[in-house]
């Protein structure tokens, strides 16, 4: 027997892989699909560490188990190129973006095809290709015609280090997501997406996914921020206008003791010639506009706010008259922007009340706890409604008082970015005909050659210094016309990618809808937990939207999800070029095989868990591959009963954890089968099955193995061994049960039972003759025979 050289075997194979094509993915109508999808990579310039290839393996593994269970297969791989890290890195070094994204690709791409995965490499796609972004592009014509892109001037997001607006998505708290700069608010001409009027659907067709892990359908649902209320007109004292005002609670109206607004409320200008305190409402605007949203909303934060002098309001259900103020802790994009306040039932409202000395009057029952009480309970000081439980309470008041109101905290999603490396919007703005689209058929606009990249801080583009290409004509009136020079945020391309998977091709449309209704929806999508909100908020967005216009035909895109557990460097950090412990996947196949990486990233503990890498336990998995090699040793020709028995548990085992991603137990499984084989030996056909098994976690020496053991054709498209379920329950024996030598009673028990399982069984089934007596002692025969030897 030839010793098992990794190198050679995985070279080998490798090679024979890409040039039979035995994972290209072919619509065929008699087989079923299975459609397996990876997050695709952003190829940056530091190449793949050991953590990243994990969740390719997982759906490596899955794909090609489904393959070998006779379906179709599409498991496709491409680049998410675009975004400010390779625009930064290019400022940097002073390359094209292209050029360094190129390069990197390359790199990505030899680092995972040593890994041995079975992409189907005929299909690649890179976001930053223009036949790509032809269609992204394409998209946002669609979504502009359909008045679901527009312009803005609002104040958004900007980042002072990125110089770019930002979306709502891409912060952190207060911080830019990408540089931990504090960001900026800055009024600006913006391309903006009006993702809220699909806020229902997204929230309602979570209900409608239930593969997918329950914490990201949470973080989904709170990011939607769905919160069900009325809207109520609270008069003013000397204006015939109204302020109007969102809550949760109408049941507490009659408790609301002042009402506020956000220093930005459109209503403070309107009563400027009324309120008497004007220099003091000014100055509170100024210092709130210098505070960014958590700091004007932290829990616990000293609330500030003026009382408008001048003016009140009138409780429409006590008609009180109330005062009015303006204070920070009230969001402008919120609800109506101004609130009433309740101290009984609020905690910010108590606080601030107990400040301003606010009269406090409880509405809702709270049995004696403390204030404020901000539980349901029955009303009272509520004139006729006191008495109800607040769930009643809350319609018959907004019937009386107001209209019920839904409101989301999603916002519209901003979308133009001041950037170089980004899909240029294909827009066109004519001094006569205003905003005017790019005709389809002009499109791809293809971003053009700048000598800079960098970002110019005015709040413009690059792209804006290049007025060869910003000077164009208008498509309507053919006079002069300039085009946009904004670009679209790195969550682009990745909004639809999945679809160009499927044709990735076709120079005529999108995708073909043929193949759309073959491959469609992806059955099983994997990546990070931090695309959670952004990433799978925004794809869903886009496919309910393409799903209305006919492109696609379901509602939602990916069926399944799972998110990875990350791998930490051995010192239990972020493996990460700054911290300098980051293990490069080159060496260790280089040293171990990539098979032995493979087993070795799917056995370290469930999968999505976070779990820290250790070199020292790569040998384990490796030594594992080697018994599996020399089990060619301990080949004979009549099958043992346990060894059959075992790989039937093996073979339901290992398919039913591959399916429910439990890649960990699969292996021990398939551990604990090599380790009785190796007793009893094993034959031809047993082996052939057993490393079919084997196949998608380790292919290179599987395939190997197959050939020496005589197979054509490759195992990787043989079929997926079936159990046999007479074999699974066989795993029983009897074991007679005797009291001193005298055939009693018999028992089932498990194969391989312990004296002391077989007697704690044993004395159930023997009691009435056992009752009272002692044993001598007991003789114990394993799998056959137990005796109680009494006086
Ligand atoms: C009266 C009331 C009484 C309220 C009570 C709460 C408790 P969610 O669930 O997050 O939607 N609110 C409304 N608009 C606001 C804004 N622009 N800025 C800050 N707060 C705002 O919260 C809705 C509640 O938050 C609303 O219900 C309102 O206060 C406040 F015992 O109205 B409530
Ligand atoms: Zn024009």
């Amino acid at each position: 027997m030839r010793q098992y050289d990794h190198k050679k075997i995985e070279k080998k194979w490798r090679n024979a892989w890409a040039k039979s094509g035995i994972y290209r993915s072919k619509e065929t109508s008699r087989k079923k699909k299975a459609y397996v999808l990876d997050m695709f990579p952003y190829p940056s310039g530091e190449g793949l560490h050991v953590g990243h290839p994990k969740g390719y393996i997982a759906t490596d593994i899955y794909s090609r188990m489904s393959r070998m269970q006779g379906k179709s297969v599409l498991h496709p791989m491409g680049w998410d190129a675009f975004g400010l890290p390779a625009e930064n890195f290019a400022i940097k070094n002073k390359v094209h973006p292209r050029r360094a994204v190129e390069k990197n690709i390359k790199r990505f791409k030899e680092q995972l095809q040593m890994i041995g995965l079975d992409y189907d490499w005929t299909r690649e796609i890179n976001t930053t290709d223009p036949d790509f972004y032809k269609w992204t592009q394409w998209i946002f014509l669609k979504l502009f015609e359909k008045g679901l892109a527009y312009q803005s001037f609002e104040p958004i997001n900007w980042c002072p280090s990125c110089q770019t607006g930002l979306a709502n998505e891409d912060l952190e708290g207060n911080v830019c997501e990408r540089c931990g700069t504090v960001v900026e608010k800055r009024p600006m001409r913006q391309w903006i997406l009006r993702i809220t009027q699909y806020a229902e659907r997204l929230l309602q067709d979570l209900e409608f996914l239930p593969e997918w892990q329950e914490h990201i359908k949470e973080s989904q649902r709170n990011w939607i921020g769905k919160s069900e209320g009325a809207e109520i007109d609270f008069p003013l004292t000397v204006t015939p206008e109204k302020l109007t005002v969102f809550t949760t609670r109408p049941d507490t109206l009659f408790g609301a003791t002042y009402v506020v607004v956000a220093p930005e409320h459109e209503m403070l200008g309107k009563l400027r010639s009324r309120i008497t305190n004007w220099t003091d409402i000014q100055r509170y605007q100024t210092e709130a506009a210098s505070k960014n949203e958590i700091e004007r909303t932290a829990e616990g934060k000293e609330k500030t706010g003026v009382q408008l002098q001048g003016v009140r309001a009138v409780n429409p259900a006590t008609r009180q008259e109330i005062p009015i103020f303006v204070a920070d802790y009230v969001l402008s994009h919120y609800g109506t922007g101004a609130i009433m306040a309740v101290p009984a039932h609020d905690e910010r409202d108590f606080e601030f009340a107990k400040k301003f000395n606010i009269p406090v009057i409880p509405v809702i029952d709270s049995d004696g706890s403390a204030i404020p009480y901000v539980g349901a309970g029955t009303l009272m000081n509520s004139e006729e409604f006191s008495g109800m439980p607040s769930e009643v309470a809350k319609a018959r008041i907004t019937e009386r008082f107001g209209q019920p109101k839904t409101t989301y905290k999603i916002r519209d999603w901003v979308f133009s970015r001041q950037r170089y490396w980004g899909e240029p919007i294909p827009i066109i703005h004519c001094d006569r005909c205003g905003i005017v689209p790019v005709p389809e058929k002009d499109l791809p606009v293809k971003l053009p050659e700048v000598k800079h990249y960098e970002p110019t801080g005015t709040g413009e583009s690059p792209l804006a210094a290049i007025s060869k290409w910003v000077n164009t004509t208008c498509p309507k009136c053919k006079g002069k016309a300039k085009r946009e020079t904004n670009t679209m945020p790195q969550w682009a391309g990745s909004s639809w990618y999945y679809l160009r998977f499927m044709d990735p091709k076709n120079k005529k449309a999108l995708v073909d809808p043929k193949k759309e209704r073959y491959w469609a929806p992806v059955d099983l999508y994997v990546g990070g937990a931090e695309h959670a909100t952004r990433h799978l908020i925004y794809a869903r967005f886009w496919h309910k939207f393409l799903y209305d216009l006919g492109i696609v035909s379901t509602a939602e895109p990916f069926m399944r999800l799972i998110s990875v557990g990350l791998i930490q460097a051995e010192d239990g950090r972020k493996m990460s070029k700054r911290f300098g412990n980051v293990i490069n996947p080159d060496d260790i196949v280089d040293a171990y095989g990539a098979d032995t990486l493979r087993v070795y990233e799917m056995f370290m503990g469930p999968f999505t868990d976070a779990i820290a890498w250790k070199t020292a336990s790569l040998i384990g998995a490796r030594r594992f591959l080697e018994r599996v090699w020399r089990l060619q040793e301990k080949l004979v020709t009549s099958p043992d009963d346990s060894t059959e028995r075992d790989l039937h548990k093996t073979i339901k085992k290992v398919g039913d954890d591959i399916r429910n991603f439990k890649f960990n137990t699969a292996i021990s499984q398939m551990m604990i089968f090599v380790n009785g084989a190796e007793k009893s030996g094993i034959t031809k056909a047993q082996y052939r099955t057993f490393i079919a098994l084997l196949a998608p976690f380790a292919p290179h020496i599987t395939e190997e193995l197959w050939s020496l053991l005589g197979q054509r054709g490759s195992i990787h498209v043989s079929k997926w061994p079936q159990y046999d379920e007479s074999k699974l329950t066989a795993d029983t024996t009897t074991i007679v049960v005797q009291i001193s030598g005298k055939v009693r009673t018999q028992i089932q028990a498990p194969v391989d039972s312990t004296e002391k399982e077989v007697q704690d069984a044993a004395e159930k089934a023997a009691a009435k003759w056992l009752v009272g007596k002692s044993y001598k002692k007991i003789v114990f025969v394993a799998n056959r025979l137990i005796n109680f030897v009494i006086d």
